[in-house]
């Protein structure tokens, strides 16, 4: 318990940290990535860009490498957008540790996903972070970071290649679109390789991220969200808090102040549904300092 409060105290600065360090490495800058169409490429570049997955060197990205345990926990807690102590230097697993030359970088992302009740480890007291990581095992991996467990329990699936106890996540995993689509059987005993995880990743974040209704407030003549990222068909609201009043306005999108010249009041709010995919800056006309980014996925 201690050590979960310690990973939420510390997590403003591991995040302000994380966002530090530079990737400016595209898809382009990987030989075995060269051939991807241009779609797939794109989910590359959107992964990559976001600091979730690096190149296994500086020309190679490892498209058919087969991935481990530690790999894993680091995409799944980036993905999910958990707490991460990047100051953490101690596991609750026997076999995880900072001096692990190739895995000891996961540390506090297992630490993060342990917290986070993804993963209980590998068995008594380890996780087996050098572990390779079967398909049928990245299925259930993944519908755990989609909270979606008890879902695959419900499932029955006929695929002798799949064993019993993952069938109804590999049948949950292939409904969700986790998996690229394939011909024939799934293969679930057959090692996972980094495009598998990658690919699964990038569709289990789109489908992480929040759908519906989000609310950004006023407050201190600041928006409480300096970016969000939301998917098309999103009402975005905007609540006023304080006694400024302020306008909403998104240049050739909407503009508060046509249906309320005064501005938005203190306990008054105005919300846009944002349809289309794109970039957009949101700002106050009196305080144009004030401005957040919402992206529309
Ligand atoms: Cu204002």
């Amino acid at each position: 318990m201690k050590k979960s409060l310690f990973v939420v105290l510390s997590a403003t600065i591991a995040l302000s940290m994380f966002s530090s360090v530079a990737f400016g490495k595209t898809s382009a800058d990987f030989t075995d990535l060269k051939d991807l169409d241009t779609a797939t490429k794109a989910k590359f570049d959107t992964m990559i860009s976001a600091g979730i997955f690096n190149g296994v060197s500086d020309t190679a990205f490892g498209l058919h490498d087969e991935m481990n345990r530690a790999q894993f926990a680091k995409v799944a807690a980036l993905i999910m957008g958990l707490d991460i102590n990047k100051d953490l230097n101690t596991s609750s697993f026997t076999d995880v540790s900072i001096d692990d030359r190739a895995n000891g970088y996961a540390l506090p992302y297992i630490e993060a996903l342990k917290a986070a009740g993804v993963t209980d480890g590998y068995g008594e007291g380890t996780y087996n972070p050098a572990g390779k990581v079967t398909k049928e095992q990245l299925a259930a991996f993944l519908v755990r970071v989609l909270g979606k467990d008890a879902d695959a329990q419900g499932k029955t699936f006929m695929d002798k290649t799949v064993s019993d106890w993952a069938q109804g996540y590999v049948a949950l995993a292939l409904e969700l679109k986790l998996f690229p689509t394939a011909e024939g059987s799934f293969g679930g005993v057959s090692n996972a390789t980094r495009d598998l995880l990658l690919l699964g990743a990038y569709e289990a974040k789109q489908q992480l991220m929040p759908v519906g209704e989000q609310m950004i407030h006023i407050m201190d003549f600041a928006f409480s969200k300096k970016a969000l990222t939301v998917k098309a068909g999103t009402k975005v609201t905007f609540m006023n808090e304080e006694d400024v009043p302020h306008t909403i306005v998104s240049d050739g999108l909407f503009d508060s102040s046509k249906e309320n010249r005064a501005g938005i009041k203190k306990g008054e709010s105005y919300s846009y549904t944002f349809d289309k995919p794109g970039v957009y800056k949101v700002y106050c006309t009196f305080h144009p300092f004030m401005n957040t980014t919402i992206t529309v996925k």
